[in-house]
């Protein structure tokens, strides 16, 4: 009985590991947007989720000011020395690195980072580049991409390089962004689109008017044209509400759906992020809560021919956004989401997802903000995501059922990108 069940885990792990993966939410870019790509030893130090830890071990008085004001390198310096020699690496986010230079063959044992730094300097960004995708066993990466950003709209307009292995996605967060309502509609104007603001109580909002709905979908057709995106995709706050917010809800309705029905493109929403919950920390001082799902329920009820790709922060919601991915045919969920994307929760959330599920969910995006983070958040992944599918083909085995390794490539493929294309395909 051992050997036969040993026999399963290591197909199933054997199958993990060559399955080549799908990565549907990055923020990386091509090497044609110069510094807009981050890689190397002192970018995957300095990721924000170390910069926040940092802050749980350093000193009272290494100030947020005092640590902005370092270099790159004193930042990478100051996190090594605190969070991989002074404390274990034991994060998910700190084991990554060691995982990730060790996975490129570097001595990490010696803890020599003067070294590993010599090393990444020899790279060439165009040979590492499909050299991390490799190791990673990537076929294409989405990227993350805001017509909203002036320099990164110049690459595009000037039609910068993009190698097949990144895919744009629209990133449309600014169209809900009504505290500064007044640069966002400037951003749009000033490219020649009649978005109209109205003033309420002293706020800049947007003039809701069939005009400006038109406008914004005209906006949206115009930039995929240019940048061709796998799909739209914005971040809300736990506070996310659909048919209350009615500037929300009506741009939604009135501009982005219309405009995502013509492409036919999905619209990707990720909820629960409570963005400048500690202000100094910058894009690390991040926090998570709860949203109310009826609200996404309400969305998915009222375009049932628009598709959705959901994702959301808290583990709180985990439960209820897979009960709609089963009852909403027009919902992809995905991912295992930055605070989600641990070992702990990647393993509860994918046993709940094949369980309510079976496979017509995308498991794991690695969110990457450094090209090499490819390498470990993928590793780790397929390591968790091994023991998990075990267990389920051997219940499925104990229920009295038998499978070809073939069956569980497929099964295995169909998590990491198949039903994705899939539901894009449909
Ligand atoms: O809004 C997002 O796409 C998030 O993923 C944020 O970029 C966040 O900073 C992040 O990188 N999480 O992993
Ligand atoms: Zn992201």
């Amino acid at each position: 009985m051992r050997n036969v069940e040993d026999q399963l885990s290591l197909e199933v792990h054997r199958t993990l590991q060559e399955v080549t993966i799908t990565d549907v939410h990055t923020h990386l870019f091509p090497p044609s947007f110069g510094k807009a790509l981050l890689w190397g030893p002192d970018e995957l130090l300095t990721y924000h989720y170390l910069i926040a830890e940092l802050f749980t071990v350093a000193k009272w008085d290494l100030t947020y000011d005092k640590f902005w004001s370092m270099t790159k390198v004193q930042q990478a310096d100051l996190i090594w020395e605190q969070l991989f020699i002074n404390h274990g690496p034991l994060s998910e986010a700190a084991r990554g690195v060691i995982t990730t230079f060790h996975k490129l063959g570097l001595e990490t044992k010696k803890r020599d980072l003067a070294s590993i730094r010599k090393w990444f300097a020899q790279q060439k960004l165009d040979e590492y580049l499909p050299k991390v995708f490799e190791i990673a066993k990537i076929d294409y990466a989405v990227m993350t991409n805001s017509p909203f950003n002036p320099k990164e709209a110049k690459y595009w307009q000037e039609h910068a390089p993009v190698p097949d292995c990144l895919k744009p996605a629209l990133r449309i967060d600014s169209l809900f962004d009504f505290e500064n309502w007044e640069s966002v509609a400037d951003a749009m104007t000033t490219q020649g689109y009649d978005v109209r603001s109205t003033t309420e109580g002293g706020q800049v909002l947007p003039q809701l008017d069939g005009k400006t709905f038109s406008e914004i979908r005209r906006f949206l057709v115009d930039w995929s044209k240019t940048i061709k995106p796998v799909y739209f995709a914005a971040s809300f706050g736990p506070d996310f509400a659909y048919g209350k917010n009615k500037p929300l809800t009506e741009i939604i309705d009135h501009a982005i759906v219309p405009a995502a029905l013509e492409l036919g493109l999905p619209f990707a929403l990720m909820i629960g992020a409570r963005r400048l919950a500690n202000p100094g920390l910058r894009n690390a001082g991040v926090t998570v809560g709860t949203a109310d799902l009826y609200c996404l329920s309400e969305l998915l009820r009222n375009h049932p021919h628009a598709k959705f790709l959901v994702t959301v922060l808290a583990r709180t919601n985990q439960h209820e956004l897979t009960v709609l991915g089963r009852v909403f045919r027009n919902l992809h969920i995905f991912g295992c989401w930055w605070y989600c994307n641990n070992p702990s929760i990647i393993d509860e959330m994918t046993r709940q997802r094949l369980e309510l599920l079976g496979t017509s969910f995308t498991a794991q995006h690695s969110d990457a903000r450094v090209l090499d983070q490819l390498i470990y958040k993928w590793d780790h992944t397929r390591e968790i995501i091994s023991k998990v599918l075990t267990d389920k083909y051997r219940d499925l085995r104990e229920a009295g059922w038998e499978f070809s390794k073939d069956e569980i490539a497929r099964d295995v493929r169909n998590i990491f990108g198949g039903s994705f294309e899939a539901f894009l395909k449909r």
